[in-house]
């Protein structure tokens, strides 16, 4: 019990980085976790596991939208390709600034813990209320922005920000520690399979892929790669077709994730998970992997990133594990973030 909460979802581990933690299982990025990595690192050579953050062109996502970049303004004029000859005609320097105003969740990205949560009575008063990872109350610390903002514009948003869990948390670990790669995508192809336990399972044991404590688990399903294919011009009907999806519905999967302790989960995929899940009936989450990773376990996900040519590299090499790099935006109170990671092998 905490001050923060009475009580705690069943299947939870609330409570077990301590009463305040907001970092959940990036807890076991430790000093011997990173060596764990480095050791890993034998040629030399990185792979960025970024998508170009425009992509795709058009996202499955309503709400989600490509990267807009403008220019700053400058004595009342845009500052691109700016003379400073303008503050003193001596001066001979030209200078651009920009603003880029992006979603921060469309493209390559990861999701912090003020992301998803769930209706919870956390208080134990007999009333559910809204909560995030280790008790966090919405109310008190991810307060919404008033209910005019979509009519404000960006220009006057409000400010709103998460007061705990937000993004700059996992940032200021510098995420990293030992990447190992799951390799759907050979196994499965490009048509939508749903993976529970028992097909992951089988996989890792075909390919001899073993998860320890702390390792940065990544999926590769072939997702962004095919989106990279399409150029600007998404089919956003296809995405909902192509590539393994985990079936978060899966009570044995969900306990694996508990169990393997795995300290984040990746993959190049939309969401991880299904989206929508199986059908199912009675109260429940939509995105249940999502509330077992974010809401329960303080588990960040990682979502939409390039793992292709650093699978096949790892393929062709014989090895699964490689170190990776990978800090958000340490963007204050963002509830994600895009991400440039870096694996090295
Ligand atoms: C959704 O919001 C659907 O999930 P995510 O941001 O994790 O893709």
């Amino acid at each position: 019990m905490s001050a923060r909460w009475t009580r705690r979802p069943e299947g939870s581990n609330w409570g077990e980085f301590g009463p305040d933690d907001q970092l959940g299982r990036l807890n076991l990025l430790t000093p011997a976790k990173v060596l764990q990595g480095t050791a890993e690192v034998k040629e030399g050579r990185p792979f960025v596991l970024s998508l170009p953050l425009d992509r795709p062109g058009k996202g499955p996502h309503p709400a989600r939208h490509p990267p807009r970049l403008a220019a700053t303004i400058r004595h009342g004029v845009p500052s691109y390709n700016f003379a400073l000859s303008a503050t003193d005609p001596d001066f001979y320097d030209i200078v651009s600034d920009d603003i880029a105003v992006i979603h921060t969740q469309f493209s390559t990205q990861w999701d912090s813990f003020a992301h998803w949560g769930a209706k919870f009575d956390a208080d134990g008063d007999g009333v559910a209320e809204p909560v995030y990872y280790n008790g966090y109350s919405a109310r008190q610390y991810v307060k919404g922005p008033p209910k005019d903002e979509p009519q404000r514009g960006y220009e006057r948003f409000s400010g709103v920000a998460a007061q705990a869990l937000g993004i700059e948390k996992m940032a200021e670990t510098g995420v990293q520690g030992r990447g190992v790669m799951i390799d759907l995508r050979t196994h499965l192809g490009d048509g939508r399979s749903l993976v529970g336990y028992d097909d992951l399972m089988r996989i890792m044991d075909k390919d001899k892929v073993g998860v320890e404590p702390g390792d940065m688990v990544c999926l590769h399903t072939g997702f962004a790669q095919r989106i990279l294919e399409m150029g600007a011009n998404t089919d956003v009907e296809s995405l909902h077709h192509l590539c393994a999806v985990l079936d978060g519905r899966d009570a044995n999967l969900l306990k694996w994730v508990t169990d393997s302790k795995l300290s984040t989960l990746i993959a190049d995929n939309y969401a991880v998970e299904a989206y929508p899940a199986k059908p199912a009936t009675g109260p429940r989450a939509a995105l249940p992997l999502h509330e077992h990773c974010l809401f329960k376990l303080g588990v960040h996900l990682g979502e939409i990133w390039h793992l292709t040519p650093l699978a096949a590299w790892l393929r062709a090499a014989g090895r699964n594990r490689f170190l990776l790099t990978a800090p958000p935006l340490r963007l204050p109170g963002a509830v994600g973030s895009p991400a440039t990671p870096v694996a090295t092998v």
